[in-house]
């Protein structure tokens, strides 16, 4: 079965209490999309997201959580605490804490571990920089970061894989089609290797610099199953254009 579509908005470092208007309008224009449709709020506006959007259709999740249960982890969350607060799903792995924070590919296994435990259903990013790119070492590394990211523990359970280029995010810039649908069935690939028919149920969102624009052709694209979106996530009106690009 085709995977449902899923249109991820990730907020990354931005909103507070006065953005939850834009999670509303979000879900008051979704009319009859087949996609499903998340947002991804920092931690400290999952909880009040969650009420806000309880009778809605949008989802919510997290960006990041620690692997652990619990502990003297100053500043950190924990996979339990982002599901005590509503939060459904959790963006794990993103470029921007992979660069910035130095997670591995085991550690976003373990944090991917750490969703399931908690119920939680994990978005895991991979991608390639543009040095990797050129070096034409784009599909090794990305099929690399799915084997190594991925615990055996998804067998069977619902989660999906963003590929996210980092040359593409907030940049602007935007893999043509064809390189996308590449590295897309490269993923799907490697999906169907690991997890047998249940790796062609998993959504392979692409995510880098999706607007409204561009949603169209990159949605409709083989093998893309949705997109993880961040500036254009943060109005509605703009993500919802590229949610009735589906
Ligand atoms: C990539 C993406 C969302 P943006 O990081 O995860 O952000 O759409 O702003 O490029």
């Amino acid at each position: 079965t085709a995977p449902t579509p899923l249109i991820a908005g990730n907020w990354k470092m931005n909103g507070d209490s006065a953005s939850l208007g834009e999670a509303l309008a979000t879900a008051a224009g979704l009319g009859s999309t087949k996609a499903r449709v998340a947002i991804c709020p920092s931690a400290t506006l999952v909880s009040r997201m969650s009420d806000a959007l309880k009778a809605t259709n949008v989802q919510v999740g997290g960006q990041d959580c620690r692997a652990e249960l619990s502990g003297a982890y100053t500043g950190d969350v924990a996979a339990e605490q982002l599901a005590d607060a509503g939060a459904e799903l959790v963006i794990l792995g993103h470029s921007e804490r992979r660069a910035g924070y130095g997670e591995t590919n085991a550690l976003v296994a373990a944090k991917t571990q750490a969703a399931l435990r908690a119920g939680l259903e994990p978005i895991v990013c991979v991608g390639e920089t543009l040095d990797e790119r050129k070096a034409g070492k784009a599909l090794e590394i990305v099929t690399g970061q799915v084997r190594g990211s991925l615990p055996a523990e998804l067998a069977g359970q619902a989660f999906s894989v963003a590929y996210e280029p980092v040359w593409a995010i907030g940049t602007g810039l935007t893999p043509s089609t064809e390189e996308i649908v590449e590295v897309h069935r490269a993923i799907r690939a490697t999906l169907n290797e690991i997890f047998g028919a249940h790796g062609a149920t998993v959504a392979i969102l692409y995510g880098g610099s999706v607007k409204p624009a561009n949603a169209a052709e990159i949605l409709h694209a083989d093998e893309v199953g949705g997109a993880l979106v961040g500036g254009a996530s943060l109005k509605a009106a703009d993500f919802l254009g590229i949610i009735a690009a589906v």
